[in-house]
C-alpha cells in the first residue's frame, strides 16, 4: 500500500507511504488516494487529515517526474493529480493537509486544494514547472490565485524556490505554523472540533465556496489563447530538457524554444 488509511471518531487519517520516491505523487499512489475519500465518505468520515509519515523530511516529491508525458500536456483535465485535487475539493466535509516536511509541485497545489493547512517549523512549499520547462494548468494557477497575492504568487512560480515555514505562515499558506512536537496533537484537536459541527452545514458550505471560488468566466478565445500558450511550452525543446536533466541528476540548460 502506498498510503496507509484509519477512521476515528469520524476522523480519517490518509499517511503518504511511499518515501523510497519521496511520496512522489504518481498513479498508483494517487489512485489509492482517490479510493480511500471514497471510502471515507461510504464510512461517514467527517473530517480527513492528509499527512505524510511522522520521521520523513519530504511530504511529497510532487508530481511523478517518471509519467509526465513526454510533448503533450502534462495536466490535462484526465491527469490523475488533477483527479484527485477534485476529489479534495468535492469531499463533503473539512479536509486538512498536516505538513511535516518540504512539499514539491503538485504537492503544493495538494496542500492548497485541501480546506486548511497545518504545517511546522519543517514545512516547506515550492512550485517547480520552471525547472522542468513545464507548462502549469489554469485550475492550477488559480488554487494559487486564491490563496495568495498576485506578487506573491509570481515569486512562488518564477522562483521555483521553496517558502520556508515562517513565510508561509506570513503569506498564508498555511492556517497554523505550530512547532512540530505539538503539530499532531493540535492538527487532530482541530479535527476534533470540526466534527462536533453540524455535517450538513460543513458540506454545504465548503460546496457553496468551492463554487464561488471557482466562479471565474473564461471566453472562449481566452481558453484558446490560454490552450496555445500552453502548446508551445509542453512541445518546448525545454521541457524535454527539463525531464531529462531530472533523471540526468544536473541542472538543466533552458534554451527558451
Ligand atoms: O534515484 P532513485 O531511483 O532512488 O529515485 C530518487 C528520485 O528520482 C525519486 N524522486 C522522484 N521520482 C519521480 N518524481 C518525483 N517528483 C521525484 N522526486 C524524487 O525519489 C528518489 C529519491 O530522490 P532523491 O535522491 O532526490 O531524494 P533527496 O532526499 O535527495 O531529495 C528530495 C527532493 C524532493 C528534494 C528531490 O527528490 C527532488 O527535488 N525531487 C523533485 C521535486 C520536484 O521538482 N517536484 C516537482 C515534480 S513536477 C510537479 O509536481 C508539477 C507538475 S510542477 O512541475 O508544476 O511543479
Amino acid at each position: 500500500m502506498l498510503v496507509q488509511t484509519q477512521v476515528t471518531d469520524a476522523i480519517a487519517t490518509i499517511t503518504l507511504n511511499q518515501p523510497a520516491k519521496r511520496n512522489a505523487l504518481s498513479r498508483a499512489l494517487v489512485e489509492e488516494l482517490i479510493a480511500a475519500l471514497s471510502d471515507f465518505q461510504k464510512a461517514g468520515a467527517r473530517v480527513v487529515i492528509i499527512r505524510a509519515a511522522a520521521d520523513v523530511k519530504v511530504f511529497s516529491a510532487g508530481h511523478d517526474i517518471d509519467e509526465l508525458p513526454a510533448g503533450a500536456d502534462p495536466l490535462q483535465y484526465s491527469d490523475p493529480l488533477e483527479r484527485l485535487l477534485r476529489a479534495v475539493a468535492r469531499y463533503p466535509g473539512p479536509v486538512i493537509a498536516m505538513v511535516h516536511g518540504s512539499v514539491w509541485g503538485g504537492a503544493t497545489d495538494l496542500v492548497l486544494s485541501c480546506d486548511c493547512a497545518i504545517g511546522d517549523e519543517t514545512a516547506s512549499f515550492a512550485i517547480s514547472p520552471a525547472n522542468l520547462g513545464l507548462a502549469y494548468n489554469t485550475a492550477g494557477l488559480l488554487h494559487f490565485l486564491r490563496r495568495l497575492p498576485l506578487n506573491l504568487v509570481k515569486e512562488m512560480f518564477f522562483t521555483a524556490a521553496p517558502v520556508k515555514a515562517d513565510d508561509a505562515g506570513t503569506w498564508g499558506i498555511l492556517n497554523h505554523l505550530v512547532p512540530s512536537a505539538d503539530l499532531e496533537r493540535f492538527t487532530y484537536d482541530f479535527a476534533r472540533l470540526l466534527t462536533t459541527k453540524a455535517p450538513l452545514v460543513l458540506s454545504t458550505m465548503k460546496e457553496q465556496l468551492r463554487l464561488l471560488a471557482e466562479a471565474t468566466a473564461l471566453t472562449p478565445e481566452t481558453f484558446e489563447r490560454v490552450q496555445d500558450l500552453r502548446q508551445r511550452v509542453f512541445q518546448s525543446d525545454d521541457y524535454q530538457e527539463g525531464i531529462r536533466a531530472f533523471h540526468e541528476k544536473r541542472k538543466p540548460n533552458f534554451k527558451g524554444k
